[in-house]
C-alpha cells in the first residue's frame, strides 16, 4: 500500500539531493588546483560540502521543522516527529576532488528508527536512485524515464564482481589491502569506486555482484541499504549484525553468504 507520508519524504529528498547534486556540479571550480592561492582544495571541498548539507537541512526543515537530522557535516537534532534525516551531502569527496564522476549526495528518511525512504543522486552519472520501503527501489536517468531497480541473479562465486573501500586511516587501508588480496584470487575482480552510496546503488542495479566495505558511518550507507534491499540484494554487516561501521555487505542473494563467509574467515572487520 501506498503511504502518503512516505510518498512525501521521498518528494522531499528528491527535491534535496537534487538540489544538492546541482550546487556541487555547478559550484565546483574547474580547475580546485586555481583555488590553491586562497586556500587548499580540500578547504574548497569542505566549503561545498558544508553549504550542501546547509541546503538540504535548510530545505527539510522549511518543509517540516519537527523532523530530526543526522548529517556527515554536523547537522544532528532529534526532533519530535518521530521521523530523522540522514544526510550524506557529499559521498565520494575524492573523486570530487579530482574530478572523477563517481560522487554523490545521499539522503535517507528514518521512521520510527527504520529506513523508510533513499535517495542517491549522482549528478556526473546523469543517474539518480530512489527507494521506499516495500515499493522497491528506481533509478531516475538524464535520457530515460523510471527504471525498475533489481540486482543480479548471482553468479557462481569465482565470477562474481565485487567493489570495496580502503580506509582514509593508512594502517587501516593496509589491512583492508591485506583482505582483498586474499579475496581476489577467489572473485572474478574488484573494484573500488570511491562512494559508497554509489556502490550500494551499482549492487541494486546489477552492476555490481557485491560490495563490502569497513568503516562506514551511517550516513554513508543509510538510503543506499534500503535502494540495495528493495532491489533484492542481502545487506548485512559480520554474520548476524545488520550493516555497520565494523563492516557492510550487500550483494545478491548466493553471492552475500559466501561473501560474508569469507569477509569473516580473512577478519576484514577488524580494527
Ligand atoms: P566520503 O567520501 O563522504 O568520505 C570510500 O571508500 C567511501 O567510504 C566513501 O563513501 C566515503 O565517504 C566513505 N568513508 C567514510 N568514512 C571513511 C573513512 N574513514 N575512510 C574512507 N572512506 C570513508
Ligand atoms: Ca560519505
Amino acid at each position: 500500500m501506498t503511504d502518503p507520508l512516505h510518498s512525501e519524504l521521498l518528494a522531499l529528498a528528491q527535491e534535496a539531493a537534487r538540489r544538492a547534486g546541482a550546487l556541487l556540479r555547478d559550484g565546483r571550480p574547474a580547475d580546485l588546483a586555481v583555488a590553491r592561492t586562497k586556500s587548499s582544495p580540500i578547504d574548497v571541498v569542505t566549503e561545498m560540502d558544508i553549504a550542501a548539507e546547509k541546503l538540504i537541512t535548510d530545505l527539510i526543515a522549511g518543509h517540516r521543522p519537527d523532523d530530526g537530522f543526522l548529517g556527515e557535516e554536523g547537522a544532528s537534532t532529534e526532533g519530535t516527529s518521530g521521523i530523522r534525516w540522514v544526510v550524506d551531502p557529499l559521498d565520494g569527496t575524492v573523486n570530487y576532488l579530482y574530478g572523477l564522476p563517481t560522487w554523490s549526495v545521499s539522503v535517507a528518511a528514518e521512521q520510527d528508527g527504520e529506513r523508510v525512504v533513499g535517495v542517491v543522486a549522482a549528478p556526473m552519472r546523469g543517474e539518480t536512485c530512489h527507494a521506499v520501503r516495500g515499493r522497491g527501489a528506481w533509478a531516475t536517468g538524464a535520457w530515460e524515464g523510471e527504471r525498475r531497480l533489481a540486482c543480479r541473479p548471482a553468479p557462481p562465486f569465482d565470477q562474481a564482481l565485487v567493489s570495496t573501500g580502503f580506509n582514509y586511516v593508512t594502517e587501516v587501508r593496509t589491512h583492508q589491502a591485506e583482505v582483498a588480496h586474499r579475496l581476489i584470487p577467489l572473485l572474478r575482480d574488484i573494484r573500488r569506486g570511491g562512494s559508497a552510496a554509489v556502490d550500494l546503488c551499482d549492487v541494486a542495479a546489477g552492476r555490481l555482484d557485491g560490495y563490502y566495505e569497513r568503516g562506514l558511518h551511517p550516513w554513508d550507507l543509510a538510503a543506499g541499504d534500503l535502494i540495495a534491499r528493495e532491489a533484492g540484494a542481502l545487506t548485512g554487516g559480520r554474520p548476524g549484525l545488520p550493516p555497520g561501521h565494523d563492516l557492510t555487505v550487500a550483494a545478491a542473494p548466493g553471492v552475500f553468504e559466501p561473501l560474508q563467509q569469507h569477509l569473516e574467515n580473512l577478519g576484514a572487520w577488524h580494527d
